[in-house]
């Protein structure tokens, strides 16, 4: 095998998954590995040099925590950037959730370097920014941006979208369960029978698991569904049918938020009152048992009807969104031309650490 091309790595974000992809990635054996890890940048902390790659899992978090470097994203952008060669490929990873770091895309493409990210907010927030994002990677000596993770984490959907639109094939629908949360929340709160536990208690012990954001209003808006649906939207280019979406507010979100709870500043205050309205929740439970259907928190990109939705739906209980999610797992189908009569599915884990990293050094990969 020739000896492999050199490709840079620069980080932004050392969190969880920050954390878990480095270790992964420092697991390849070096005798195999293109990759040179040669940057690190927290909120606080930066790390920088090309020719002392890092290479110890143990001692990078203390090396960042050593550094007097303040982090400064267009320094580090004129560095990387003078790494591209046709012999070096340079790739930023951004774990972070900044709305700032995303902007900074176009740039960083423009200049050669490859985006990876599990990051939402570039590819689901303005339309302006991701038309610059795609227009800067058909560029020349563009670098390429690679996004697997921003959809059910790990779970090979953004890709399998890619790859199915590329060879050919018409979307006519995708629909899923999205969001780990809604997950959890529906597949406790409605199994098919008419009675069950209230709706305020699966989200308090939801909650208590740490399977909510800190204030579950964050998770029951259904944004996070509705920014996951963007994505997946505006990568079924060929579809017309579909509404331009100029940011994953303009999808026909259905939150689960009661009008009287809305804008509730604390997420205490807001669980302490939910039960309020366990009733209303109930109804609808046995609404759909008496249907024989379950309810599921589903994302919904409808190409035929030119639809884009997030909501509470109703499947029946021998549909695989009623009998296969444990936990709090993802499942996406897609309904193709190909895919006729039996769609692709794809089910797992849809968050968590490990699963997450796991998509974003996928990610890397390709570019070796
Ligand atoms: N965890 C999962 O299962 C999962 C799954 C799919 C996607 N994601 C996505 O992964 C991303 C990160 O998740 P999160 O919720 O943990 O985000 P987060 O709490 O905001 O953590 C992001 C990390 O990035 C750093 N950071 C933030 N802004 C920065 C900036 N401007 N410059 C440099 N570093 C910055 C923070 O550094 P400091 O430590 O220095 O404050 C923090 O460690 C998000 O986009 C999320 O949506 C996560
Ligand atoms: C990078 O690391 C090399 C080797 O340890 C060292 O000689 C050099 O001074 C470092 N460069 C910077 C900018 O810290
Ligand atoms: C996908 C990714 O790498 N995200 C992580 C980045 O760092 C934060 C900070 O803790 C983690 O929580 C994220 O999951």
């Amino acid at each position: 095998m020739a000896s492999p091309q050199k490709i840079y790595v620069a980080i932004v974000g050392v969190g969880l998954v920050g954390s878990e992809f480095i270790n992964q990635l420092l697991s390849i054996p070096p005798l195999n590995s293109p990759f040179h890890l040669i940057s690190l940048t927290s909120t606080t902390r930066s790390l920088f040099n090309h020719t002392n790659p890092i290479t110890s899992a143990s001692s990078w978090k203390s090396d960042l925590a050593a550094s007097v470097d303040r982090p400064d994203l267009p320094k580090l952008t004129k560095q990387l950037s003078a790494l591209v060669s046709p012999t070096q490929k340079v790739a930023l990873i951004d774990n972070t959730s900044s709305e700032d770091v995303a902007a900074l895309y176009p740039t960083w493409i423009s200049a050669g370097i490859s985006v990876i990210t599990p990051n939402k907010k570039a590819f689901s927030g303005d339309i302006a920014l991701y038309e610059q994002i795609v227009a800067a990677s058909k560029t020349v000596n563009g670098g390429r941006f690679l996004n697997e993770a921003t959809v059910g984490a790990g779970l090979p959907v953004v890709g399998t979208l890619k790859d199915l639109v590329a060879t050919g094939d018409k979307i006519v629908k995708i629909e899923g369960v999205f969001s780990g949360t809604m997950s959890y929340i529906f597949n406790e709160f409605s199994t098919g029978t008419p009675d069950g536990p209230a709706f305020s208690s699966v989200v308090r012990i939801a909650r208590e698991k740490g399977y909510t954001e800190p204030h579950p209003a964050d998770d029951l808006n259904g944004f996070d569904v509705a920014r996951k649906l963007t994505i997946l939207a505006r990568t079924v280019t060929h579809a017309s049918a579909l509404p331009a979406l100029q940011s994953f507010a303009a999808v026909q979100t259905a939150s689960l938020i009661p009008p009287e709870l809305e804008g509730i500043p604390t997420g205490d205050e807001f669980v302490a009152r939910l039960p309020a309205f366990d009733a209303h929740f109930a109804a609808m439970r046995a609404a759909a048992s008496a249907e024989g259907q379950v309810l599921r928190f589903v994302g919904v990109v409808d190409v035929q009807n030119g639809q884009v939705r997030a909501g509470l739906e109703k499947y029946p209980t021998t549909h695989p969104f009623a009998t296969s999610l444990g936990g709090s797992d993802n499942i996406i189908m897609f309904h193709t031309e190909r895919y006729g009569a039996r769609p692709l599915i794809v089910q797992g884990a849809g968050a968590g650490a490990a699963v997450t990293a796991m998509g974003v050094l996928g990610d890397l990969l390709k570019l070796a």
